[in-house]
């Protein structure tokens, strides 16, 4: 489905979807009830579904990865303490300091390879407080799928190995799984399978799901209560949200099964563009629906590409002057991606 009303192909995102008629439809016919009270019932089926989805015993429906991830970082954590996590993680780089800000933490950053922390590496960065110098390590945080790394996936094997280090040392594990279900699916593993291993999961159906509003906190039933606690000092409590969680709920149960198309588009890209002149893409890094490209030319940089882009009605934004991220989405047709490689093509050819 292209974006309503335009044959705009919108490659910033896959936040960037709209609500299908489908969702509009459970949105408008939602049963609601004051959620701050426990009240509302399509909130409780929501939670109910992705806590038995993910395997955990209870979910907490938040209003965005920010506040999901946030939630879960303050309730495993006390102020002073140190959250290790990858260089480039998105809670890190990109959520505008609430981990410093307002759950009082030192971030010790971890250098991984295309987003994978070496568990040596990991293992060295903790620490149990017995220096007087150093804070003690309060929880250790993996990114699975990989956002800024391309979108590259962590297996169950390796969530394990890092997670049991961490357990070993009396360190939880928080995922933000703000795509877990894309590592699933490339993974062709249960998603439950895949955070077993960790304390708690966050995950959005907000982005490759296609939902419009919110995400999902995993954990212990035990977690998840006091979790409720914190969500509510930060203003999450919301009222009747169960007309958003109605849409979250047809995203729930239609997004997983198709995000393998989205796979495919993404590598259909990223091939495309790995043949042109001066394009650097590192294919082994295209696992889900991100591609990170280089601009190599003098004559062409990523702004110019970006712009050259929208002219053919294709959304895309630079990272900087010389990469451009692209995101495939269930508003990416096959004939839009078609289109989105001709274009390229024909601008870079
Ligand atoms: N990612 C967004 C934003 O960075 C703009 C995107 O377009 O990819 N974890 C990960 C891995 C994410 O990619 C994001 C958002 C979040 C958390 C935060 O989710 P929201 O935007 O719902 O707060």
């Amino acid at each position: 489905m292209p974006t309503p009303g335009t044959d705009q192909i919108d490659l910033r995102s896959d936040t960037k979807t709209m609500p299908d008629p489908e969702m509009r439809r459970a949105m408008a016919e939602a049963e609601v009830g004051d959620d701050v009270a426990g009240e509302d019932p399509t909130v409780g089926r929501l939670e109910e579904m992705s806590a038995e989805r993910l395997g955990k015993e209870a979910g907490l429906f938040v209003a965005s990865g920010t506040m999901g991830n946030l939630v879960a970082i303050k309730t495993h954590t006390r102020p002073g303490e140190e959250i290790i996590l990858e260089t480039w993680a998105h809670i890190y780089r990109y959520e505008a300091s609430g981990l410093s800000m307002i759950c009082g933490l030192l971030p010790r950053p971890v250098t991984g390879v295309q987003g994978r922390m070496a568990p040596e590496d990991v293992e060295a960065a903790i620490s149990d407080g017995s220096n007087i110098h150093r804070a003690r390590t309060g929880v250790l945080e993996l990114e699975n799928t990989h956002n800024i790394a391309g979108g590259t996936v962590l297996s169950v094997a390796q969530t394990r190995e890092l997670c049991a280090l961490a357990h070993a040392h009396h360190v939880p594990v928080h995922i933000d799984g703000a795509r877990i279900f894309n590592a699933a699916v490339a993974l062709k593993v249960d998603p439950a399978d895949l955070v077993a291993p960790a304390d708690t999961v966050q995950f959005c159906f907000s982005k490759s799901l296609g939902a419009p509003v919110g995400s999902m906190l995993c954990g212990t039933r035990e977690f998840i209560e006091q979790a409720r606690r914190f969500r509510k000092v930060i203003g999450g409590g919301m009222r009747q949200a169960g007309v958003i969680a109605a849409a979250a709920i047809v995203a729930l149960q239609k997004g997983p099964g198709r995000l393998h198309e989205d796979h495919a588009h993404a590598r259909q890209i990223a091939e495309t563009l790995a043949e042109l002149p001066g394009i650097y893409v590192d294919l082994t890094t295209v696992e889900t629906n991100i591609i990170n490209l280089e601009v190599q030319r003098d004559d062409v940089d990523a702004p110019s590409l970006c712009l050259a882009l929208e002219t053919c009605d294709i959304l895309a934004v630079p990272r900087d002057d010389r990469h451009i991220r692209l995101v495939t989405h269930v508003q990416v047709t096959d004939e839009d991606t078609d289109r989105v490689c001709r274009a390229l093509m024909e601008i870079l050819g």
